[in-house]
């Protein structure tokens, strides 16, 4: 009996793991601030093809809407309630999305903001993505409802009310980030309204979560909720089907908090892979391609079944978060696409390629005065919708990386290849060359692209 029950927990948070990607589909996609319209659209005409198995979408709840800085894309991780309208669009049309792209084999999986809720300082009135009010002063959103109740003051024991001490793991978790109201998700009350919130995603079709900030959050807490979610929706998912989690805990060493507190739970984000890659791409510290023949865990990563792996992400592209100078973005666009065709070919990690917005890149010191700029908008602040030439990139300040033609690989068009055409001989070798000259240094071969 005993050894039942501990099979079934095992089996459980297992399941948490599978990003339940159809069949042939590696690689997930971070649409990062993209309109739902224009993900729904993309899910149709080029992620369904082309073999993407699901997006990250920006976080989908009401959030507070600022004016100085005029709409920083990080509005959107200070949520004021779990209503469903935000910057990249309404109920109707995240519901839209969710079907549409579901209909076409790419799944949906949400960045969850559930630590917290919008800044200290954040004021008190209507100014939210719903028009919502709000009072931050008084830590009072109704739309949830959340009151100052509902919140970890009580707990935190820093002098400053904020995370001083990232070596102290109580204060990291208890304690407020960057000022964010830190909900306290002990309260049987707080973890019901985040399931809730949750469980309208996940009945709208949705395939997991992204659970931001997840280091600031108690394991045990997370595991409650977790434990409260629905099975996903059978219109597209096998009966039983668990939501998939994986969570955002940056973890380099040296700090109070490890990602194994969390593989239990679900996936984490690997964030020494991006470091690291950055770092041999660059040829940094005498590194070398040949050194990564074991990439993976031989290098101290996490064990693959419970890491996601990027080159960037929206954080640390902009020097937000962690990950350091070495990191790799489409700014060094030729460095880029070999790190990404680099980390889609190897066989560790479930694979998350980031599709950004360009922005007034103006480094002060050595500092981007611009890291806050929102994405491409028209004067009012709402967002521009993502133009397609015919040449398949993306216009108005959309980088698009995931469509870059290096990224996508060479495809198979009719009798011919439109990448590097290489004979495989029967015996599965292959003589090529790669030149350090060649505008695209590097060679992806795949099964099943054959003529
Ligand atoms: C500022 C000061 C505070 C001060 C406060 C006073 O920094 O010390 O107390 O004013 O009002 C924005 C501003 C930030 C401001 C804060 C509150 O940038 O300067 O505080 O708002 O007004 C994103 C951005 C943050 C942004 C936040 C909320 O990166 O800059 O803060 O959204 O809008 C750690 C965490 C990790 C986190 C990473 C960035 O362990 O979890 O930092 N990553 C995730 C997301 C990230 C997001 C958050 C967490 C918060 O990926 O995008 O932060 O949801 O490593
Ligand atoms: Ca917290």
């Amino acid at each position: 009996m005993k050894l039942f029950i501990l099979v079934a927990v095992f089996g459980l948070s297992l399941a948490q793991h599978d990003a339940h990607l159809k069949y042939g589909r590696t690689a997930i996609v971070h649409l990062f601030e993209w309109r739902w319209a224009d993900i729904a659209a993309e899910c149709e005409r080029f992620l369904g093809p082309k073999g993407f198995g699901g997006v990250q979408i920006s976080p989908p709840s009401e959030h507070i809407v600022l004016d100085s800085p005029f709409r920083p894309w990080w509005q959107r991780y200070q949520p004021i309630g779990y209503n469903l309208c935000s910057r990249s669009g309404n109920e109707d049309e995240l519901k839209d999305m969710i079907t549409r792209c579901n209909n076409v084999g790419v799944n949906i999986y949400v960045d969850a903001v559930i630590n917290h809720m919008c800044g200290a300082g954040g004021g008190e009135g209507t100014h939210s993505s719903c028009g919502s009010w709000f009072s931050a002063s008084k830590q009072d959103f109704p739309t949830v409802p959340y009151s100052n109740l509902d919140f970890n003051d009580y707990k935190c024991n820093t002098a400053s009310g904020e995370i001083e001490n990232y070596g102290d793991k109580y204060q990291v978790r208890d304690c407020r980030l960057v000022s964010l109201l830190d909900l306290a998700l002990e309260k049987d009350y707080v973890r019901g309204k985040v399931a809730d919130y949750m469980n309208k995603l996940i009945d709208m079709g949705v395939a997991g979560f992204r659970v931001d900030a997840t280091k600031h959050m108690w394991p045990g807490d997370l595991e409650v909720v977790y434990g409260r979610l629905h099975n996903l929706n059978t219109n597209w998912f096998s009966g039983g089907s668990r939501a998939f989690i994986f969570q955002e805990v940056i973890d380099l060493g040296g700090e109070a908090i490890s990602s194994s507190e969390y593989f239990h739970l679900g996936r984490v984000t690997e964030f020494k892979y991006g470091a690291k890659l950055g770092t041999v791409f660059r040829k940094w510290n005498n590194e070398k391609l040949c050194y990564t023949k074991n990439w993976g865990e031989g290098w101290g990563f996490m064990a693959d079944g419970n890491a996601v792996v990027f080159v960037d992400n929206h954080d640390n592209q902009r020097g937000h978060g962690a990950g350091g100078a070495s990191i790799v973005t489409f700014w060094d666009s030729r460095l880029y696409k070999m790190a990404v065709g680099y980390m889609l070919a190897h066989p560790y990690g479930l694979t998350r390629v980031m599709s950004s917005f360009r922005w007034d890149r103006n480094f002060v010191n050595g500092k981007d005065q611009n890291d806050w700029m929102g994405p491409p908008s028209y004067g009012d602040g709402s967002t521009k919708p993502v133009p397609i030439y015919s040449d398949q990139t993306c216009g108005d300040g959309w980088v698009c990386e995931h469509r870059w033609r290096q990224i996508t690989s060479g495809q198979k068009e009719g009798s011919r290849c439109t990448g590097k055409q290489i004979q495989v001989g029967g015996d599965g070798r292959a003589h090529f060359r790669i030149s350090n000259q060649d505008e695209d240094p590097f060679v992806a071969i795949h099964a099943e692209s054959k003529l």
